[in-house]
């Protein structure tokens, strides 16, 4: 295995350079996926190879803390003993029957008995398929076309929503992707987040037309970008005011900030939720639930299509049921995540304050973003003013030291109840010696 050299600093990535290689022929910019192709830092990706506890690994032994934790859903960190036992056990059974299984019905009790808003769930595949459906269920339930989004909200990559999107079409500075017919947008709207009134004025301008108000109840795309007081509920109120459904992206804070997600953390009840990978431990899995008249609308209870064999798929299932009943068991769990990370993220502000920088952390439990502005971060106009260039070079400085941030400014930094005390403030203090030698 590759060892540190003196400094600490790691210079061996061969392996990851060399697969990159290869898959720069054979995978569009060698990823699957383009955030992680490591371009808007200007490096290379990392080939992870494993990952344990709060670490990953990559193909050439190089060791790092993770602050990704797949975008989100390893909260119990990397690797978990009772998730693998879960997993083998449901492999063993077999992988994939496209038919009913009791693992779905237990995963969706496990949810509905958890969630008040939710009181029937549809299980699918991604955040994207999630977020896709719950807007047709909102449309067929309405009878309504248009949908509200907010700029710099991500809600995967369906042809409807990739305007002004956060995430990686952020990142690449094409927040509008080629290939979507205008047909397929004309019914999107976009408002300013923690803006209400710019919400409020699309409800004036289109009457009756709205179906429904999509939001990140924390916006964690754009970097994390909190809810001012009264913004969440305000959408409530204009929602419930106009007849028009409002849906809470919660592929981020679902299970997250709490067992109960954003929308009990906050207070605020939406009409319909969309969770991601979180639900399936990492596995591929999103689910879509809300008021029952509502999924009461989808098919074959009702007239609003929506199907898929890999959904509810039973290996998927017995990762996020393992994962999210040692959640419910142990409400404990949060608190202690939510603690370290106020304390982390408390340290971080300190480290900038302290090497004379204006940068701003946002935070909320165990998600945070450091931006690289002097300005307050509180939408997708402030969001834009981080200087890109000065989050690439802190983010190689860190990858070099062993720890893995997003490859992109406008994404979250995720903890997990794995990371330690002692990891933790390894990397505030590696934060304070790059920000103390930063050009
Ligand atoms: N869109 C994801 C971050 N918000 C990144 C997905 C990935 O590269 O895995």
């Amino acid at each position: 295995m590759y060892e540190r050299g003196e400094d600490g600093i790691m210079s061996n990535l061969s392996k990851s350079e060399t697969l990159f290689e290869e898959a720069l022929r054979l995978i569009p910019g060698g990823v699957n996926s383009p955030v992680r192709a490591f371009g808007s830092i200007g490096s290379v990706p990392r080939m992870i190879a494993r990952g344990q506890g709060a670490c990953i690994w990559d193909e050439d032994g190089n060791k790092y803390i993770d602050y990704i934790g797949s975008w989100g859903p390893m909260i119990l960190g990397h690797s978990h003993k009772k998730v693998l036992e879960a997993v083998m056990d449901a492999c063993v059974k077999g992988l994939s029957f496209g038919a009913a299984t009791k693992a779905e019905v237990d995963m969706a009790r496990l949810i509905c008995d958890s969630i008040p808003s939710i009181e029937m769930i549809r299980m699918v595949n991604s955040g994207t398929e999630a977020v896709m459906s719950a807007i047709r269920a909102a449309r067929g339930f309405t009878g309504r076309d248009k949908i509200v989004k907010f700029s710099g909200c991500y809600h995967g990559h369906s042809d409807g929503l990739l305007v002004q999107a956060g995430s990686g079409a952020m990142t690449q500075g094409v927040p509008d992707s080629a290939g979507v017919p205008a047909g397929c947008t004309r019914d999107t709207l976009t408002a300013i987040y923690n803006d209400l009134s710019s919400a409020e004025q699309l409800f004036e301008r289109f009457p009756e037309e709205i179906a429904c108000v999509i939001v990140e109840p924390v916006a964690a795309n754009m970097g994390v970008v909190l809810p001012e007081a009264g913004f969440l509920e305000g959408l409530r109120y204009l929602c419930t005011k106009h007849g028009a459904l409002l849906l809470f992206d919660e592929v981020i804070t679902g299970f997250r900030l709490g067992f109960g997600g954003a929308q009990e953390y906050f207070g605020v009840r939406p009409d319909l939720t969309a969770f991601g990978k979180i639900i399936g431990a990492g596995m591929p899995v999103g689910a879509y639930g809300g008021r029952r008249e509502i999924m009461e609308m989808v098919s074959p209870a009702g007239p609003v299509y929506q199907a898929g064999t890999l959904s509810g798929n039973p290996v998927a299932m017995a990762a996020g049921y393992a994962q999210l009943t040692i959640l419910k068991e142990h409400p404990e769990y949060y608190r202690e995540l939510n603690e370290k990370s106020d304390i982390f993220f408390k340290k971080l502000s300190m480290a900038v304050e302290a090497a004379g920088k204006p940068y701003q952390v946002n935070h909320i439990g165990s998600l945070g973003s450091l931006f690289f502005t002097g300005e307050q971060v509180r939408d997708y106009a402030g969001a834009k003013t981080s200087d890109t260039g000065k989050y690439a070079r802190y983010c190689n400085y860190m990858l070099d030291h062993g720890v893995y941030l997003a490859p992109a400014q406008f994404e979250a930094m995720f903890l997990s109840m794995a990371h330690t005390g002692q990891q933790l403030d390894h990397t505030v203090d590696l934060v304070m010696e790059y920000l103390c030698t930063e050009a």
